[in-house]
């Protein structure tokens, strides 16, 4: 649902407000931890954060996608890791469940999803099905009333956390590709189904993945997404709109490393000057000024096209594959901008240089994005 411009401005002031005050003074804390703090989560329960796309009816403030772009990108102005608490609800985690759920599976997960009881989580990529995610290997053997499941998920986000997953498993194993895939609703106090260790990352600490194994895992049959082998084409749905998200978040990001870096430039001195003054300094900031200008541009297009009911996967991937090349450009430059002090971790510049690199990953590398963009292009003509 669009809101009235009141309200949306209202909502932004107050997510600004929250970042600014609350989220940025502890951001070298959740760092060093690799933690978020407990009260700092139920602060963003309280504002609704966790049921940003949820309907109404189930409790949540059920944006637009425009809004919610636009809220994402408030969320990036601060370290991404914060925005991953509540990322899988508002986004992977659940949205298969609002756009494939049949009734009775929505009323009962996504209440419980929007005021952030139920933590959720997306469970596509594999040991041999990342980029390829078609190949899914994870079985799911019908049993009565029941799909027995089999298998391993990887780099799986918040599923140390997770109270509930979104699996893609393969139901029919003579289809090969997407066609013998099915997704499935798994509650994570399934016997048998265990989760590993956070993996050791390079950057967005306080975020996690991990592995999440599936040892003769009993699923109810009603607890099935969608139809049988209409699984692979779920997760594609949720990704396309996933992609917005992220892109949104990646402005965020670069207005955030924008603001940072003429701060520091306008106060830094060299050669008897601030070094804002200089025109190779002014030549990275309108670089990366433009390029965040024309993300937003391409985002919040497609964010309203989608709302308006047109297809947007190539749209989507376009806008994410630019917008996260676009913001390692960016904390590249704000490193060279602020020079040793961009190199060393007093100032966060090179904590958000290792935070963006993941954004060129995951929920689909650039690659793919070129691959999706290319066929769909090749397929209209032009
Ligand atoms: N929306 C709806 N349906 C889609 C779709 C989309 N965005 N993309 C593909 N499909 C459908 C196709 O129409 C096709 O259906 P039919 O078999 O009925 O014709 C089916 O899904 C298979 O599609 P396709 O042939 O394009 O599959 P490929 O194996 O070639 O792979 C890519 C497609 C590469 C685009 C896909 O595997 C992908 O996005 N990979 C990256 C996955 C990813 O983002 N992983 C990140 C981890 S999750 S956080």
């Amino acid at each position: 649902m669009a809101l009235d411009l009141e309200t949306r401005e209202q909502l932004i002031d107050t997510v600004r407000r929250f970042v600014t005050e609350r989220l940025r003074p502890l951001e070298a804390q959740v760092s060093e931890d690799d933690a978020i703090p407990g009260e700092v989560i139920e602060e963003m329960k309280g504002l609704g954060l966790f049921g940003l796309s949820i309907p109404e009816e189930y409790g949540g403030l059920d944006l637009s996608m425009e809004d919610e772009c636009l809220v994402g990108v408030e969320l990036g102005r601060t370290s991404p890791a914060f925005r991953s608490a509540f990322g899988t609800n508002v986004g992977i985690g659940s949205q298969g469940l609002v756009m494939f759920g049949t009734e009775a599976q929505k009323a009962k997960y996504l209440p419980g999803i929007a005021s952030g009881e139920i933590i959720t989580s997306f469970a596509l990529t594999e040991p041999e099905a990342g980029s390829d995610s078609a190949n899914v290997q994870t079985r799911a053997i019908r049993d009565g009333d029941f799909y027995v499941l089999n298998g391993t998920k990887r780099f799986i986000t918040n599923a140390n956390k997770a109270d509930l997953f979104t699996v893609m498993a393969r139901s029919d194993p003579s289809k090969p590709g997407g066609g013998g895939v099915s997704a499935f609703l798994v509650e994570r106090n399934l016997p048998g189904l265990s989760v590993g260790k956070p993996e050791k990352k390079m950057g967005q600490q306080g975020a996690h993945i991990c592995d999440v194994i599936f040892d003769n895992v009993r699923v109810p049959a009603e607890n099935r997404l969608g139809a049988e082998g209409e699984g692979f084409k779920v997760a594609m749905q949720v990704l396309d709109r996933g992609r917005l998200h992220i892109s949104a978040v990646c402005i965020g990001v670069a207005e955030r490393l924008l603001a940072d870096c003429v701060a520091y430039a306008s106060e830094r001195k060299q050669f008897g000057q601030a070094i804002s003054g200089f025109q190779l300094i002014q030549g990275m900031i309108a670089d990366s000024k433009t390029e965040a200008l024309v993300a937003k541009a391409m985002t919040m297009e497609t964010a309203r096209a989608r709302d308006a009911g047109k297809s947007v996967t190539m749209e989507a991937a376009a806008a994410k594959y630019f917008a996260s090349e676009m913001v390692g450009r960016v904390a590249d430059r704000a490193v060279q901008i602020f020079g040793g002090a961009g190199y060393v971790a007093d100032h966060g510049i090179e904590r958000f240089y290792r935070d963006v690199r993941i954004f060129r990953i995951y929920e689909g590398t650039s690659q793919i994005q070129q691959v999706v963009i290319a066929r769909e292009t090749m397929k209209r003509g032009g």
